[in-house]
């Protein structure tokens, strides 16, 4: 093996771990290196890449003389390398990896690629349904949980490929990419996210305008002109728009009709009533799917069936159980205070809110501020419950803190009233008390059912 090229995987979690799978099935030479002191896939590191080695070291203090021996250093998305020694030009990323190879071994496979600030994983769901409701086989993918390189594994090494791919990337991803080959690709939308880690909005957004590069059909949101802009250096054949106003549309674009509000483009339409409750509240990023969809050419009947059945994504403001006409909403995947932000602003009516977990040292300023007029009362639950009591406390919101889900979900009924909410809108990681965001979701429904049982027992 000591022949071999040398390829350093940065961060051993699930992209860390697919990183380090691929290259070494490219004849790379693999080493491994995390700053955490249980790097969360190194049991699974070790199981199927026994020859290959995980250091735990502050890889951002390494010299220059460190990264020389390595030919490519693939660092994971969560990882920031700005400001460590390693040369520009050695350093890639799994979204760059999956594209190097896209192509070549898939030339059938149709690819719709979405990043945006809100609502990408919707949307990537979302294309992956209205292509299997006309009968494909498809398959979301990337930032929405499986790892890219994963899913190339799986299709590559006996598998077979899905017809469809709709791709979900984020701005750490695709900053870490020339470009990503697509038949479609959006920028669904542009407000500021991750700040700290990209220098600034302007890099931030230049991160999200990669995914037009290589796209065949550049998919735009007429109404968010700041994402519209980054398409400017696009090489796409087509551009086709989307738009909740209908400003500024051409014959290509899909809009909401004016008067009955009906989504769809030129005599294709469809009606709100026909479309599910959960798609209803986001008209925008129907438009969006119906776009990044377009170059499939899939049967208006389908596309009807698959708007009208969606259910949603898992543990992303999911309604799990109602009790005492008390909705309680899964929202476990708001793993940053931006995403419980967001979650709150778009709740319809006053919540009880669960929050809390481990903190990534974020300011939770925005949070207690969004959570005023909103907010019944705050449960918070983990290690991060203290720096969020005080958030909370500066605008006089008190919280109450719970021992567990199951005490914060009764907590959080007692104080809500009917017609009201329950929102586990966590804005923190889930890994002090949970497995993941997935095992959290699951403990916040299994509480909210109990607490159904006993109430229609009694
Ligand atoms: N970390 C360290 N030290 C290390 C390595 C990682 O502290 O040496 C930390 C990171 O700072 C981060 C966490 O570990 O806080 C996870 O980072 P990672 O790069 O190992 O992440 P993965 O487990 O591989 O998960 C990533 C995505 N997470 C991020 O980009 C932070 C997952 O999206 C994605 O589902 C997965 O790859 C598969 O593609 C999650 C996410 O929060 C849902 N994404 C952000 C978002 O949507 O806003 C971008």
């Amino acid at each position: 093996m000591s022949s071999n090229p040398k390829a350093l995987v940065i961060g051993m979690g699930a992209t860390g771990l697919s990183m380090a799978r691929h290259l070494r099935a490219r004849g790379f030479a693999v080493s491994a290196v995390d700053d955490r002191a249980r790097p969360p896939m190194a049991a699974e590191f070790a199981a199927s890449l026994p020859e290959c080695d995980l250091r735990r070291d502050d890889f951002r203090a390494w010299p220059a003389s460190a990264f020389s021996p390595f030919e490519c250093v693939a660092a994971s998305p969560g990882v920031s390398m700005d400001g460590s020694a390693v040369a520009a030009e050695k350093l890639t990323g799994d979204a760059a990896l999956f594209a190097a190879e896209w192509r070549r071994l898939s030339p059938a496979c149709g690819l719709a690629a979405v990043t945006g600030t809100n609502g990408k994983s919707t949307v990537a769901a979302l294309c992956a349904h209205l292509f299997r409701a006309s009968g494909a086989a498809a398959a979301a993918v990337g930032n929405i949980g499986e790892p890219l390189l994963d899913a190339l594994c799986e299709w590559t090494g006996g598998g077979q490929f899905p017809d469809f791919v709709a791709a979900e990337l984020s701005s750490f991803q695709l900053a870490l990419t020339p470009s990503f080959p697509s038949d479609a690709a959006a920028v669904l939308n542009l407000g500021e996210d991750h700040l700290d880690r990209h220098g600034g909005f302007d890099d931030y957004a230049a991160a999200k305008g990669r995914i037009y590069r290589a796209t065949k059909t550049a998919v735009v949101n007429r109404d968010d002109a700041a994402a519209e802009a980054l398409c400017k250096d696009s090489a796409a054949r087509r551009v086709v728009g989307f738009s909740t106003k209908g400003d500024g549309c051409g014959t290509e674009d899909f809009v909401r009709r004016r008067g009955d509000g009906a989504l769809g483009r030129g005599g294709r339409f469809f009606m709100t009533d026909s479309i599910s409750p959960v798609l209803r509240a986001q008209p925008s990023n129907v438009l969006a799917a119906l776009a990044l969809t377009d170059f499939a050419n899939l049967p208006y009947d389908s596309l009807a069936e698959g708007l009208a059945d969606f259910s949603g994504l898992r543990h992303r403001r999911e309604t799990v159980a109602t009790v005492n006409g008390v909705r309680f909403v899964d929202d476990s995947k708001a793993t940053n205070a931006s995403a419980a932000v967001f979650a709150l602003r778009n709740e319809s009516s006053p919540v009880a809110l669960i929050a809390g977990g481990r903190d990534k040292g974020q300011d939770f300023a925005e949070l207690a501020r969004a959570a005023v007029g909103r907010t019944r009362t705050v449960i918070l639950l983990g290690e991060g419950a203290d720096k969020l009591a005080r958030a909370f406390a500066a605008q006089n919101i008190p919280a109450q803190r719970a021992d567990g889900m199951a005490e914060a979900a009764r907590m959080a009924l007692m104080a809500a009233r009917p017609g009201e909410a329950v929102l586990l809108s966590p804005g923190c990681a889930s890994f002090d008390m949970f497995a993941d965001y997935r095992a959290r979701g699951e403990a916040f429904r299994a509480a909210a059912l109990a607490l159904a049982e006993e109430n229609n027992a009694g």
